[in-house]
Order: structure tokens, then C-alpha cells, then sequence
């Protein structure tokens, strides 16, 4: 049994953790999800670090929405590099997974991008914790989340 942790805001504009969750458990069996939500981006590091050292997860995908505005874009700058500290204070993936909010105009075009990220990262996920060698077959093969991959050169 492995335990996945996940972790999003309220902040964010759409439920990308529930979209995560689901494309996890259709993809993989033998797995617990445990999940916690918190404000913002910036409270994501310590909640993806509790999900680890107390709850015993041994990969996390942390969800979140930065806002357009440049105080928008700083505090994801800030909870990014939160983010790495506590997977190296933890030695321990934590999956950023955050849309910002300014990636798209419409807002229909933005609840797309956001589903489509999490369910690549989920993939991502369910290929670094139980396939190891179909991520490294896909290595250098220009692979991005939430649009079309736009290929090796
Ligand atoms: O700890 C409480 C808040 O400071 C924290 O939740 C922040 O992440 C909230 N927040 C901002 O204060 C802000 O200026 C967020 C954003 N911008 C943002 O763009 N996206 C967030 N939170 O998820
Ligand atoms: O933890 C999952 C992802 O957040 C992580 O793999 C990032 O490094 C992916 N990524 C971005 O989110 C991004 O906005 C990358 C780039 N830009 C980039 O320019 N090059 C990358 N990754 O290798
Ligand atoms: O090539 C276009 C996009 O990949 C580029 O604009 C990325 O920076 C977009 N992006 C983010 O802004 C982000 O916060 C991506 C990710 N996260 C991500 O996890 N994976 C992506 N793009 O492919």
C-alpha cells in the first residue's frame, strides 16, 4: 500500500486535487490518498511536509493557482522555493503542480488547463512511484502538462 499525499488551496479556482485524485485511483490500485487543504501556495510547503513526516507519504503533488497580479507571481516564486526545501529537508518528491491564473484569457479555457495539468501530473505521479522506466523512455521528448508535449528537437 502505497501512501500518495495531496495537498491544495482554496485560493485556487478550480478543484484540481479531486481531478488528480480521480485519474490516480483510475490508473493505479494499492494506494491510499490522504489529503489536505490550506489557504494559499505559500502554506503548501509545510502541509506537503506534515503529509510526509506525519502521515508517513512517500511522494506528495501539491495543487495550487497563482493569481495574475506581480504580488501574485512573487508569492509563487516564494511557495516554489518552499516547495524544494521540503522535499530536500525530506528527501522526498513533492510534484508542484500550479496554473497561473494569467496562462489563459477565458476563464473556461483556464478550468481545461488546470483539469488536463493535474491528470498529467497524476500520470506523472503513477510513473515515478510504480513505472520508473516508461518515464525514462519518454527522457528528453519535450513532454509538458495540461497542453499538447511539443517534441524533441
Ligand atoms: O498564509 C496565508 C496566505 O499568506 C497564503 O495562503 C498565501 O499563499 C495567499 N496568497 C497571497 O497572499 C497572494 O498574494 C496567494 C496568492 N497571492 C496567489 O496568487 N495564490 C495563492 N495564494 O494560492
Ligand atoms: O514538480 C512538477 C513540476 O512543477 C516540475 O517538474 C517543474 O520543473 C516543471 N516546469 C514548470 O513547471 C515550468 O513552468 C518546468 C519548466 N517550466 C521549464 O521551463 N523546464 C522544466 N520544467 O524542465
Ligand atoms: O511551453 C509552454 C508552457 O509549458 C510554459 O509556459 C510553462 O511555464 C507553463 N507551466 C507553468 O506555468 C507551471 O506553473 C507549466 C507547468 N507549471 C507544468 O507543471 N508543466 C508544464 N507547464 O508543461
Amino acid at each position: 500500500m502505497k501512501k500518495i499525499g495531496i495537498c491544495d488551496t482554496t485560493f485556487a479556482r478550480f478543484d484540481m486535487a479531486s481531478a488528480a485524485i480521480e485519474e490516480l485511483q483510475n490508473n493505479a490500485t494499492d494506494l491510499k490518498i490522504i489529503r489536505s487543504t490550506v489557504p494559499g501556495v505559500k502554506d503548501l510547503p509545510v502541509a506537503s511536509k506534515k503529509l510526509i513526516e506525519e502521515e508517513g507519504c512517500e511522494i506528495v503533488m501539491a495543487l495550487g493557482m497563482p493569481g495574475p497580479m506581480s504580488k501574485d507571481k512573487t508569492c509563487a516564486h516564494e511557495a516554489s522555493t518552499g516547495l524544494i526545501n521540503a522535499q530536500l529537508m525530506t528527501n522526498t518528491h513533492i510534484l508542484e503542480v500550479f496554473v497561473h491564473e494569467d496562462e489563459e484569457i477565458k476563464p473556461k479555457e483556464l478550468k481545461i488547463l488546470a483539469e488536463n495539468r493535474a491528470r498529467d501530473h497524476a500520470q506523472n505521479l503513477i510513473k515515478m512511484v510504480f513505472k520508473s522506466k516508461l518515464m525514462r523512455k519518454e527522457a528528453g521528448t519535450g513532454v509538458r502538462e495540461g497542453k499538447e508535449d511539443v517534441g524533441s528537437l
